[in-house]
């Protein structure tokens, strides 16, 4: 620190001071993408949660409500003890499609509804009756696994409206 020179001084002081400059650019821009992810975590809940009767003795369907009153999150897989696998569908214009994984939105909701998205229980281990429960697990990219406990309703139950209910005997062809 024995700099004497006032020239010498200036330089370092507007080096030092674009320095300081840089710095604080490199900060905003990593507190600007860190924060968005990190300042709030996801904060799900599964409600309305039933799977009708199957009539097919190989696979069900399964719907539910994701709530979520956190950040963003994605549900990444789905599992169950009474199916070989559990894939994720959505239905769009009345086709079945299998999907790898659904946003959950932040502070939002994610439906799982008669004639839209939905869950198949694939290779059954045993036909779900109505009035038992079937386990059904949710994996996701951000959140801890979510275990619930499904009701079995009969095959024509549907809490919302009526759409295309009966859009399951399409899954013969998966
Ligand atoms: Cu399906």
């Amino acid at each position: 620190m024995n700099h004497r020179t006032t020239k010498h001084r200036a330089l370092t002081g507007g080096a030092l001071a674009l320095t300081a400059v840089l710095a604080l650019a490199g900060c905003d821009d990593d507190s600007g993408s860190d924060s968005a992810d990190t300042a709030k975590k996801p904060a799900l809940k599964v409600s309305g949660a039933y799977v009708p009767e199957p009539t097919m003795a190989d696979m069900a369907a399964g719907f539910f409500t994701l709530k979520n009153d956190g950040a963003a999150d994605k549900l990444t897989s789905a599992t169950s003890d009474i199916a070989g696998s559990v894939t994720l569908h959505s239905t769009k214009g009345g086709t079945m499609k299998e999907e790898k994984s659904f946003d959950v939105p932040a502070n939002g909701e994610l439906a799982f509804v008669s004639g839209g998205n939905h869950v198949m229980f694939e290779k059954l281990k045993q036909k779900p009756k109505k009035g038992e429960k079937v386990a059904l697990t949710l994996h996701f990219q951000k959140s801890d696994p979510i275990t619930v406990e499904v009701p079995v309703k009969e095959a024509t139950y549907n809490p919302g409206q009526h759409d295309s209910n009966a859009s399951h005997t399409s899954h013969k062809s998966h």
